[in-house]
């Protein structure tokens, strides 16, 4: 059998697969005649069209190659399989067919009793085929799987096209909320877009003529990986919900040529190689160098360019913009250092330009200094003000009156804050608003979220890089620092407390202090830290601002990380509810709860989690040659690498049960495999010596056979959202286990929850919300509480834990009597050091990894015992999934439009 002959005989096989989940999911149920006839029916197309007779002729052939295609789909692709090994399919699709395919792409009307896109799989297809020609220049058939992505990615885009011409159009009339982030971690693209569009069956019959497998053809597509973590992924999310529910959101980032760090073990050490995401071609990113923007700096100026990704939401017309802005020199290549022979200078200068966008910085929650990063933030900042300021003088011209009542601005963390001295000289220096008023439009403009109570992630600024890279910036700065001190002192505050609370304070500007004083709202991201905020580290501010401040509980969406990543269990709810709704009303899950008595349903329940726990074992085996056992525990731990988040704690109770194990051979244990992803900032030394120490215990397990069956550890490389949408839907146990009090929200916890996972965590974040949702039955909760923390501390001696709690000693002196190796970097000493004796005047075990490690042991044992009884687990899950409405992003999402934009649903049809 030739190679493609043998792709298409597996492709076959997962063609009729994905073809017996279909009568689960409400959309698919559209039969080819109706799409047919409403294509008929529709007939705006037509009158468009310059020619009646010409469009006449048109209709006709697309109805009728339609029907064709979908009587006989099976028919149809084995044909063009035979076709595609003897002879070129390329015959298929001569000259005459692109005719054809041009008047097919024009034929995509919309069935008036559903509002969906009425395109058939035959149209598709054509697009497709037209899309491999015109950018390959190759002939249909001839296509690498590159070429069949792009041209599929190029059709999708196509599809949208009209419809995000028009919400543009809609949005500019009405009130409008920009999200600006320094981060956007969006991920591929390619099948939210095709279910969102509800082309998702069209696709794969269309990629099927071609004799390819659309679950192969996805794999092609690289992650948009523009954000570190969970804060990134969470703009994300929120930019998916905005456009499901038709709210004028424009999201506003950086293009970053290189986004986060690919990641490698070698020897067990993490690597990191650049991830150049988009070198290859990226159609769902469109530059629009007509819309450039100036932006200035002292030492130079660069032009912005506008970078537009549409973001579809489900079941909507409306298309939503991202706008990430790359940049180019504003001054040409210069030619005289050129012809002076200088052409190396000539380039340093080009680079010195690109590097504003080259790179993501790849750090979250602790924040870096750098000079570049500060450029970078007033870059994205600068030109998205101009930008928006530039649509709205559109309409309304010089008059400015209007400007705080048509936009608001939420400032994603402190990264965009630069954004409130740039409104105030934008609107001051460019539009000679006097300044009382343009401090007027700005308080009521911003408003800022905040992410993280860890002080090292409150971004300050040196007063001296203000001055070197924007001194009109820095001016305006302290025209803000003096109103604000005068304010304060005409409120009675005593001077140390104005001080404290000065923008500009211990030569530097404070970026959190400016966000509250210069916005109209503050919100934090889960119930317990919003009272943290309010209570503890901005208690002064609140005292100042009660008004200002409000908690809006982070949520992720149900799109991507249930309909999209788990089309199983969306299967199986769409057949319990009679319709996917439920997919922009995630709240109608709760309506499912009472199938948690019913066996039936949760065999069928317990069938899905068995068979996406079977499909990562084979995508571990097939892409990392990793053997898994998939009647084992899932217990999963997958977040960015941090102290905090203590994948130490998870370590060291892989490493103790290990040791119990040995000990004890008869012990009453399941079998469990731990799964780990993170990735550790490159110039974070500790997290990387913990990624090396779980490497080391994975291969000391894999290395005894006394383990084979019993225990595993797992280290995913590269952990990212394309890998993450393969674990979410394969976990028994979500781990969220960080310190009490240092986890702002989390968000891989709700999607764990959603997915049937259930949270083993501390009480932290939203597992607070996620305990109270399923109740104390459905939930693992251990540890040292916020509250109790403080008097714990008091008290705490980690040596004490170490020579007294069972099992402790044996795992750690591993790290300093040479069983592992950390080939001389020190980094195991340095973490033993860290966990008993403290260092940097830190006192040990900052993180109260030890004090919680008792506590940990004996609830994860339980839940593992509790796993073996099959039906009561499965309740548990069953709980979590109906009770994780709340964690929508759409219920955030409405809580901002509501409750901060004020901005309503402008719906284009
Ligand atoms: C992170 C928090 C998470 C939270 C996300 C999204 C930063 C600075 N903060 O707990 O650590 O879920 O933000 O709000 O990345």
């Amino acid at each position: 059998m030739s190679e493609r002959a043998q792709k298409k005989e597996t492709q076959k096989k997962v063609t009729s697969k994905t073809a017996s989940r279909k009568p689960a999911t409400a959309k698919k149920a559209a039969p080819a005649a109706k799409k047919t006839q409403a294509a008929k029916k529709a007939a705006p197309a037509a009158k468009k069209a310059a020619s009646a007779k010409k469009t006449t002729e048109v209709k006709k052939a697309p109805a009728k190659k339609a029907t064709e295609v979908k009587k006989a789909p099976a028919k149809k692709a084995s044909t063009a399989k035979t076709s595609a090994s003897k002879a070129p399919a390329a015959k298929k699709a001569p000259a005459k067919k692109t005719t054809v395919t041009s008047a097919a792409r024009r034929e995509i009307t919309v069935d008036p009793k559903t509002n969906t896109r009425s395109i058939t799989a035959q149209q598709l297809h054509d697009m497709i085929a037209f899309q491999v020609k015109s950018c390959s220049g190759k002939s249909a058939d001839k296509g690498t799987m590159r070429d069949y992505w792009l041209a599929l990615s190029r059709s999708i885009v196509e599809i949208m096209a009209d419809d995000w011409e028009k919400t543009r159009e809609k949005y500019a009339k009405v009130r409008q909320a920009h999200y600006l982030s320094a981060e956007f971690l969006v991920g591929r693209s390619m099948l939210n877009n095709l279910v969102n569009l509800g082309i998702y069956e069209q696709a794969v019959e269309a990629m099927q003529a071609f004799g390819i497998n659309l679950t192969d053809l996805l794999e092609e597509e690289t992650d948009a990986a523009l954000g570190n973590g969970g804060l990134g992924r969470l703009a994300a999310c929120f930019l998916d919900s905005c456009a499901t529910l038709d709210l004028p959101v424009t999201g506003y980032g950086i293009l970053y040529r290189y986004g986060l760090f690919r990641q490698t073990f070698e020897n067990g050490f993490q690597r990191e190689h650049p991830d150049s995401w988009m070198e290859n071609g990226y159609p769902f990113v469109i530059p629009r160098y007509e819309d450039k923007i100036r932006v200035h700096f002292n030492d130079f100026d660069v032009w912005a360019i506008p970078c537009d990704m549409p973001i579809t939401g489900y079941n909507t017309h409306n298309v939503n913009r991202l706008r990430l802005w790359k940049c180019e020199p504003a001054q040409e290549f210069d030619f005289n250092l050129f012809n002076s022979q200088r052409f190396d200078d000539a380039v340093i200068e080009r680079n010195r330009v690109h590097d504003i966008f080259r790179v993501l910085y790849p750090n979250d929650t602790s924040y870096d200094g750098k000079v570049l990063r500060v450029r970078q933030q007033y870059f994205f900042v600068s030109a998205s003000l101009q930008d928006i300021v530039r649509n709205y003088k559109a309409v309304h011209g010089n008059d400015f009156s209007k400007f705080a009542e048509l936009n608001s601005i939420q400032l994603n963390d402190t990264h965009p804050v630069i954004g409130i001295p740039e409104l105030m000289r934008i609107l001051v220096d460019e539009n000679g608003v006097k300044w009382e008023d343009a401090w007027e439009i700005v308080r009521h403009t911003f408003a800022y979220t905040n992410h993280t109570i860890m002080a090292e992630a409150l971004e300050k600024w040196d007063c001296n890089i203000f001055r070197f890279l924007f001194p009109r910036i820095f001016e305006i700065v302290e025209g803000i620092n003096n109103q604000q001190r005068a304010q304060f002192f005409e409120m009675g505050m005593y001077s140390e407390l104005v001080d404290r609370l000065s923008i500009l304070s211990d030569g530097k500007v404070q970026m959190a202090w400016m966000a509250i004083y210069g916005s109209y709202s503050v919100n934090g991201v889960a119930a317990l830290h919003t009272e943290i905020l309010k209570r503890d580290t901005l208690k002064e501010w609140y005292e100042i601002y009660p008004e200002k401040f409000s908690n809006k509980t982070n949520g992720v969406t149900p799109r991507r990380w249930l309909r999209v990543c788990d089309q199983g269990l969306a299967a199986l709810i769409t057949d319990l509810l009679g319709n996917e709704d439920w997919v922009t009303d995630l709240d109608q899950l709760k309506k499912l709860e009472k199938y948690a008595n019913d066996k039936k349903v949760m065999e069928r329940f317990l069938k899905v989690k068995r068979d996406n726990k079977v499909a990562l074992c084979n995508h571990l085996e097939k892409t990392k040659g990793i053997k898994v056992n998939p009647d084992s525990i899932f217990d999963i731990q997958i977040k960015r690498l941090h102290e905090y988040k203590r994948q130490l704690l998870n370590a060291i109770y892989a490493l103790n049960l290990y040791d119990r194990i040995k000990e004890n051979p008869k012990l009453d244990m399941p079998p469990v495999t731990v799964f780990f992803g993170a990735k550790a900032a490159p110039g974070y030394f500790r997290a990387k010596a913990i990624i090396k120490f779980i490497n080391e215990i994975a291969k000391m397990i894999d290395n005894d056979p006394d383990m084979e069956g019993r225990l595993k550890v797992v280290f995913i490389e590269n952990y990212n959202v394309s890998n993450g949408e393969k674990l979410f839907p394969a976990a028994d146990i979500s781990e969220q286990i960080s310190t009490a009090g240092l986890e702002a929200s989390g968000t891989g916890n709700m999607k764990f929850m959603m997915n049937g996972a259930v949270t083993l965590g501390t009480w932290d974040g939203a597992n607070v919300e996620i305990a109270q949702s399923v109740g104390d039955d459905n939930v693992y909760i251990f540890g040292c509480r916020v509250e109790d923390m403080e008097a714990t501390r008091a008290y705490y001696n980690p040596k004490w834990q170490y020579e007294n709690i069972p099992g402790l000693k044996k795992v750690l002196d591993r790290l300093v009597d040479g069983t592992f190796n950390d080939e001389g970097t020190g980094m195991f000493q340095d973490l033993f050091n860290g966990l008993i004796y403290g260092s940097n005047c830190q006192p040990g075990d900052t993180y109260y990894v030890l004090g919680d490690f008792d506590d940990y042991r004996k609830t994860r044992d339980k839940a593992y015992r509790d796993y073996t009884n099959r039906m009561a687990w499965a309740k548990k899950c069953w709980i979590n999934i109906c009770n994780s409405g709340k964690f929508s992003s759409d219920r955030t999402i409405s809580e901002y439009a509501k409750g901060i934009w004020k901005i309503k649903p402008a719906k284009i049809k």
